[in-house]
């Protein structure tokens, strides 16, 4: 797949990929590291800085996937990096209650509203899994709604028609996922409220939650129909069920307060993860006091982790936190401006090639489809031509440029891309879309 300068280009990499697939499956510790559905071998992270990623050969890439959301300041920001040396200093773990973990959960609070208690966990899976337990435990029902192409981690009953990596692999559901437990979850068409509406017609009394992506970043980034956020609420509270917002992805990108500012969404239950730990291992799952305090040690509903509320990940979740909040009026319109100017330019490149893209941005998130579109659904992502994804991402990284490795994930810019970066991205496009026409 790669070209033989590519190889020579990568020589470390490649030979630290062989030896990763002897410990490893497939050499990688998640599936979509492994570039398995956009071809190639994946170059092996040195360090990185600002929005730059340093390979073992020594090549500089531009990153467009940011760890997967939680790099928005740039990559070893220095605030968050000495955050992290100062509370490693102090020990890395104690297993027992600090202020770290109020003082975060302050700032959270802050930036959320709608969060009345919290719980922090290790990972946005950790989240989820944990959400969804604890609505089942507040309705007494068994049954869930998500959405085909949201992805929520993989607990069990979350694994069934998920969007990152289960759609990439082309795998609907889990092998080893009981279908006792996945004929619990009623996985359902995004952007569809019919669809809801007949779920909760069919099964009366019995759906326990709505769990869902506001906007999809797991099949690519798709954005919620006008009203259809709103009517998602509406519906759960007329069917006594709790409304979940996943914002793993979408807390404190889209804004301070994520999609529940943008949109104004007001769920029962919302989760986080990526960006409110800095790059170090947090997921939060939060909302209302009446659910919350369900909670052991206050109530039935047991949840535990050995490293939650860590003292290193707190730091660092403090640190960004801070800064996104105390620099939000000059940040986000940034990314945003930033990202419009990406997205806009490589379509534009992709026109003079006579090739059609559809462009799903929302603020510093998106995904260029190879589409003719319109993608409103995980049906019609599903029907993008990912061979010629795969084609663009090779072009792409020989050039300087890692995108995130699939057609279903979003792109993400951060507060160090700027101009530089994305006039380099737009001629990288211009030059790669003309091998491939
Ligand atoms: P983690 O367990 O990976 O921390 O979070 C799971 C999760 C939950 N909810 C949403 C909306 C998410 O996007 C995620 C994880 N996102 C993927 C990227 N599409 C993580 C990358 C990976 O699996 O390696």
């Amino acid at each position: 797949m790669s070209s033989p300068a590519t190889t020579s280009k990568r020589a470390h990499s490649l030979a630290l990929q062989k030896r990763a697939e002897s410990c490893f499956p497939g050499g990688v510790n998640s599936p979509v590291r492994a570039f398995n559905s956009v071809g190639g071998k994946p170059p092996f992270v040195d360090h990185a800085e600002g929005a730059y990623l340093f390979d073992a050969d020594g090549n500089r890439y531009i990153d467009y996937f940011g760890s997967w959301g939680p790099m928005i300041l740039g990559h070893a920001f220095p605030p968050v990096v000495e955050a992290i040396q100062e509370a490693a200093a102090k020990s890395a773990s104690f297993g027992a209650s600090t202020a770290a973990e109020s003082d975060l959960a302050e700032l959270i609070k802050a930036c959320y509203p709608q969060i009345e208690k919290l719980r922090f966990v290790s990972s946005g899976t950790e989240a989820t899994m944990s959400a969804i337990r604890l609505a089942r435990a507040a309705t007494n029902r068994k049954r869930i709604i998500k959405f085909e192409g949201c992805y929520h981690g993989h607990a069990d009953s979350l694994l069934v028609k998920a969007g990152s990596g289960i759609a990439t692999l082309g795998i609907p559901g889990s092998a080893g996922v009981p279908e006792e437990i996945a004929s619990l979850t009623l996985a359902l068409p995004y952007n569809d409220i019919a669809a809801v509406e007949a779920a909760f017609k069919a099964h009366p009394g019995e759906i326990a939650a709505i769990i869902l992506e506001p906007v999809v970043g797991n099949a690519g980034c798709i954005l919620p129909m006008d009203g259809y956020l709103q009517g998602l609420r509406a519906l759960a509270t007329q069917h006594g069920a709790l409304f979940i917002a996943d914002e793993v992805m979408t807390g404190f990108r889209l804004a301070p307060g994520g999609a529940c500012e943008y949109f104004q969404l007001d769920p029962d239950l919302i989760t986080l993860g990526k960006i409110v730990g800095g790059g170090l291992p947090v997921g939060v799952f939060g909302g209302k006091v009446q659910f919350m305090d369900l909670l052991a040690p206050l109530g039935p509903v047991y949840q535990a982790g050995t490293l939650s509320g860590n003292p290193l990940a707190m730091a660092a979740g403090i640190a960004t936190l801070s800064h996104l909040r105390n620099h939000a009026d000059a940040i986000y319109p940034h990314l945003d401006a930033t990202a419009g100017a990406l997205f806009d330019g490589v379509a534009a490149e992709a026109r003079k090639s006579g090739i059609t893209l559809t462009v799903n941005r929302i603020g510093s998130m998106g995904t260029w489809f190879f589409s003719s579109g319109p993608i409103t659904n995980y049906e019609e992502a599903a029907k993008s031509d990912t061979a010629a994804f795969g084609r663009f991402h090779r072009a792409m990284l020989d050039r300087g440029v890692w995108l995130p490795p699939s057609q279903f994930e979003a792109a993400f810019i951060g507060a160090t891309h700027g101009e530089t970066e994305v006039t380099a991205t737009i001629e990288a496009a211009r030059t790669s879309f003309a091998t491939l026409v």
